[in-house]
């Protein structure tokens, strides 16, 4: 199934692919949490909330692998980098307490991803402490252990873990198509940006498109379970 895309089609093949949903959590999304106490204004990302729930909705319908991530930290904050934990200039800090709990916390209400893309049994949730879902997780495990060669990426922030996953996939040797109007930053100009860095020299890191392309993309039906 070719799906019109820059800088050219992207040849989806249903059985090998993955939806990555990233780090589409309160602590980013919702006022009090981690985006917010860096000084940013959490609305500017909830324009990607609802193209992600109808993508993820027709995914599902499909059959189709869905793969969730959470950045955040062990309550002790034992794998928080010193430089992590310094960074942001506020008076509040990873592990403080706020109004959805400890900041950037496994385990709190901020760090839990928003109510409208709740994963499902099944759907693996990636918990990460960094900016690429790669780096100290079972993610490129777990993708090989299901044959996915295919990553089609969403969620926040465009240019950081976004942006970050990507180019730890690319080097992996995955496919990743980044959904544009699915991904989303505090700064709308490095939204755009990171969008054509991914584009950009024939696809250095990948492909991008936007979420109706991808749906008119999906197979009709759902795939039977022995078709991966
Ligand atoms: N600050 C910012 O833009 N992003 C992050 O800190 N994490 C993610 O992008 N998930």
């Amino acid at each position: 199934m070719a799906i019109p895309a820059e800088p050219y089609a992207f040849e989806l093949n249903p059985a090998a692919a993955a939806l990555l949903i990233i780090d589409m959590q309160r602590d980013f999304l919702e006022p009090g949490g981690f985006g917010a106490m860096l000084g940013n204004d959490v609305g500017l990302l909830r324009r990607a909330v609802a193209p992600n729930q109808r993508l993820l909705a027709a995914w599902r319908a499909a059959g189709l692998a869905v793969i969730h991530t959470r950045e955040g930290h062990r309550p002790d904050l034992a794998d928080l980098p010193p430089a992590k934990l310094a960074r942001g200039g506020g008076p509040t800090r990873i592990g403080d307490a706020g109004p959805m709990g400890r900041i950037l916390v496994r385990g709190e209400a901020g760090h839990d991803i928003i109510p409208e893309l709740r994963p499902l049994p099944g759907e693996p949730v990636i918990d990460k402490p960094g900016k690429g879902a790669f780096f100290a997780t079972d993610l490129h495990a777990i993708l090989r252990n299901r044959g996915i060669a295919q990553l089609v990426v969403t969620g926040v922030t465009t240019e950081v873990c976004v942006n970050t996953t990507v180019r730890e996939a690319n080097d992996r040797g995955y496919d990743c198509l980044v959904v544009a109007d699915c991904c989303a930053s505090y700064f709308p100009e490095f939204h755009e940006m990171g969008l054509r860095m991914i584009q950009a020299q024939g696809g250095i890191f990948g492909w991008v498109a936007p979420s109706e392309a991808v749906i008119a993309g999906l197979p009709a039906s759902g795939l039977s379970k022995g078709a991966a």
